[in-house]
């Protein structure tokens, strides 16, 4: 069995977390990921105040297991979100794309576990100083919005520099890179991709598929120009996009942002995989198959642990 300090004191079976995918991570995945003994979130990205206080009765309604909301910073409803989490008495945030500094105080006042997604130093070092739980090193591997390091480079100087538990994140999809995590310093680990194809993941049947039959070279980020990288799988949206991205002659900044706006939604819940934004980690392609969430836990925590304890076959 593997235990750290973070599924104890979260009263989870495993130490693992969903990522909190926008337009992805509703109740039904929250509910899912929790009742297999995981975290289970709800993105809070999409949603308005009114929007997300159902979805988090909905779960409450799914689960009577922990489960906690991502809380995206870049989003048009943070304030909002950021009230709600505390009148439903959510007790677990994460955060993404940006500093929650603001809602800090609030949040931990309230009780609230605050677990940013960092994709620096400075910032892990910031959000421990400013009362985080533990934080999430994401590496640039991984589906959506993505920082410059990667998971193997991000994960071990975050460690070295927090004294909070460090949460992986990043490349992750089954039990070698769950051990590899451990063996940089982690003592849990966030996982997106491999959930996008999730029994009770609900988004459209096409995304699933485009994840199924990814190759290992099928995702780019496009967005750099504007400040905001986001890595999703190659189709004919993100050939334009790039295209377009490269031309700054010609398409303003302003064009690109309106070239981007829906798209993520139109792929998810309108099952457009070519117009739209199909957000996917570099594992995209290491997924081969729906199954359900306790499945896939199972699994990675069964293979993680065999690797584990075959790890000292090396060293003589
Ligand atoms: O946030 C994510 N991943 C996301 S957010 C998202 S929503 C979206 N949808 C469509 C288009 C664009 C975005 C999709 N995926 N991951 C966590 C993460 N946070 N990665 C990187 C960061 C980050 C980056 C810069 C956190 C903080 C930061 O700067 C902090 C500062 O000091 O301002």
């Amino acid at each position: 069995m593997i235990s750290t300090v973070i599924d104890q004191s979260l009263n989870l079976e495993f130490p693992i977390f969903q990522g909190g995918m926008a337009w992805v991570a509703d109740a039904y995945l929250a509910a899912g990921v929790s009742n297999a003994g995981g975290l289970g979130l709800i993105a809070a990205m999409n949603s308005n105040g009114e929007q997300l206080r159902a979805e988090i009765r909905k779960c409450k309604e799914l689960t009577d297991k922990p489960f906690g909301v991502n809380v995206m910073l870049a989003s048009p409803y943070a304030d909002e979100a950021a009230q709600v989490v505390i009148d439903e008495g959510i007790k677990i945030i994460t955060t993404g794309a940006g500093n929650p500094g603001k809602y800090m105080e609030k949040w931990t006042e309230a009780g609230i576990k605050v677990i940013p997604v960092v994709a620096s130093v400075a910032l892990a070092r910031k959000m421990e100083k400013s009362g985080a739980y533990a934080v999430i090193a994401e590496g640039g591997e991984s589906g959506g919005h993505v920082g410059d390091l990667t998971t193997m480079a991000l994960v071990p100087q975050v460690v070295d520099a927090v004294s909070i538990p460090v949460i992986a994140a990043g490349g992750i999809c089954d039990g070698r890179q769950i051990a590899a995590a451990f063996m940089l310093g982690a003592v849990g680990v966030q996982v997106g991709t491999r959930f996008l194809v999730a029994k009770e993941c609900t988004i459209a049947q096409e995304y699933k598929d485009r994840v199924l039959k990814a190759k290992d070279i099928d995702t780019v980020v496009t967005g750099k120009r504007l400040g905001h990288p986001v890595r999703s799988i190659r189709n004919a949206f993100t050939r334009e996009y790039l295209k377009k991205e490269y031309n700054e002659a010609e398409y303003s900044n302003e064009e690109l942002e309106k070239l981007g706006t829906g798209t993520v939604r139109l792929a998810v819940r309108g099952g457009d995989v070519s117009n739209g934004t199909v957000l996917a980690g570099q594992v995209a392609a290491m997924v081969k198959k729906e199954q359900t969430a306790r499945e896939m836990i199972e699994e990675m925590f069964e293979q993680a642990e065999e690797v584990l304890n075959g790890a000292t076959k090396w060293v003589k």
